[in-house]
């Protein structure tokens, strides 16, 4: 839809580990976001030093980085109104005992790094990850049903 944004999320190792992944999902759903693309891929050490560079110098880098690559993540781009902010907002704070309560990980979680999941931050990280998970021909552009209650006004 032309006034929604687009966001990327990871479901982290230990939501598949823990079977949590359809939660999740589920959350995002209701809430009213729509997927467009979506995949199980395996991260490498290249791409997660990409992907987490801002936090190549701290401590737990390393343990970081193994704990994302225990099980393959499942990547989504998630679109909506607001989306980037909605998702963070539903996702909560990065320290699931400081997140409010109702937020996925202050509901399912209790420890970092296994946070349940990761959301883009900004619209030009967004882009960029978009871009690091997904080709374009595996985005897609589709019209549902409920895409007046979700994009339309006065509805
Ligand atoms: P975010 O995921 O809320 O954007 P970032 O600061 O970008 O938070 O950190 C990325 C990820 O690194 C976190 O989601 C978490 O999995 C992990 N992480 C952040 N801080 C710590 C820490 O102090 N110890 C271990 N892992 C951490
Ligand atoms: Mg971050």
């Amino acid at each position: 839809m032309a006034n929604a944004e687009r966001t990327l999320v990871l479901i982290k190792p230990d939501a598949l580990q823990r079977e949590l992944a359809g939660e999740v999902l589920s959350r995002f759903e209701k809430k009213g976001l729509k997927i467009v693309a979506l995949k199980l891929t395996n991260l490498d050490d290249s791409t997660l030093q990409e992907h987490y560079g801002h936090l190549a110098d701290k401590p737990f880098f390393a343990d970081l980085k193994s704990f994302m690559m225990q099980t393959p993540v499942i990547a989504m781009i998630l679109e909506g109104l607001g989306a980037i902010d909605e998702v963070r907002k539903i996702v909560g704070a990065t320290n699931p005992r400081e997140a409010d309560a109702g937020t996925i990980r202050a509901d399912l979680s209790m420890n970092v790094p296994s946070n349940m999941v990761h959301a883009s931050d900004s619209p030009e990280n967004a882009e960029i990850e978009m871009k690091r998970f997904f080709k374009d021909d595996e985005v897609f552009t589709y019209v549902k049903l409920t895409d007046k209650y979700h994009f339309g006004e006065g509805v």
